[in-house]
């Protein structure tokens, strides 16, 4: 990873495809995680590979649904696991929730791989220091992030095969689910139960964008950072109404005006 000069225009997108290729060898990934990658990067190219008003807006009301939640979980697949773990797990800690593997194509080993890798981060993560802005027992707080998902004791009405098994103590109970890189089938079954669904994808046009609940147009890795920081930043205030038809299509807008360009 040091290979890349920090200097380089297109840092972030070399450093995703790194962070994502070495995850691959470590078999935390699916076979089509780097198609879906690649997807994406298309679709942030458009973007302008910067997070836009639109997106902040929503990163703003995620913030503002998770921490008034009743019981929010952080559901990750590998492609999460592999670009925004420690950020992914400092929000966890900020809002003590658990974080719960969920995978499409789900296999023991990646399950194992996965929770191994995330039990790693956390210890990196508690040893790292609390985020700016933060008051209180760091470490105490990020100890209290249980990792959920690789004995799962429940399913997702709706869904067939492996990926409706999920945990009682996680996705089966929560009120708000944060779910970067959704599918749509199972954004569609969560929904169906009710909750809220909080979604990251970078494809304003994909099935799971226009089902969520609050759809952030932005790429994970740029995203999670901000938030992170909102989720430390904003008061707990109930969130306002939120039009999520709206502000897809002013995410889109944002492409359609670069391809005028
Ligand atoms: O780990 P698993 O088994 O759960 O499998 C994960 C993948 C990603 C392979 C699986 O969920 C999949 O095939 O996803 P899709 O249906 O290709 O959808 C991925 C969506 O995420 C696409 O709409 C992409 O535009 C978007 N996307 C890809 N990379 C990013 C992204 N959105 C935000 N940030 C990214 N880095």
């Amino acid at each position: 990873m040091g290979e890349v000069p920090l200097s380089h225009p297109r840092y972030n997108s070399l450093m995703g495809r790194e962070l994502l290729t070495e995850a691959a060898t470590d078999g935390l990934l699916a076979d089509s995680a780097l198609i879906a990658h690649g997807r994406g990067e298309a679709y942030d190219y458009l973007l302008g590979e910067a997070t836009c008003e639109s997106a902040r807006a929503a990163i703003k009301q995620s913030a503002l649904v998770m921490k008034h939640a009743k019981r929010c979980v952080i559901s990750v697949n590998g492609n999460a696991v592999a670009l925004a773990a420690a950020d992914l797990i400092r929000c966890a800690a900020v809002l003590q929730c658990p974080i719960e593997i969920n995978i499409y194509y789900r296999t023991p080993e990646r399950m194992t791989a996965l929770n191994s890798r995330l039990e790693k981060m956390r210890n990196e993560v508690s040893e790292g220091g609390a985020p700016t802005g933060w008051n209180g027992d760091w470490q105490t707080a990020v100890a209290n992030v249980t990792i959920l998902g690789i004995h799962p004791d429940s399913k997702i009405p709706n869904l067939e095969g492996p990926r409706a098994n999920c945990c009682s103590d996680g996705i089966l109970n929560a009120d708000v689910i944060f779910v970067p890189l959704e599918d749509g089938d199972r954004c569609e079954a969560l929904m169906k139960m009710g909750k809220k669904m909080i979604v990251v994808d970078l494809n304003p046009l994909s099935r799971t964008a226009k089902k969520a609940t609050v759809t952030i147009v932005d790429e994970l890795m740029r995203m999670a950072p901000i938030l992170l920081s909102d989720l430390i930043n904003e008061i707990s205030n109930a969130p306002p109404e939120w039009d999520n038809k709206a502000n897809l299509d002013d995410s889109l807008a944002v492409m359609l005006s670069q391809l005028g360009k």
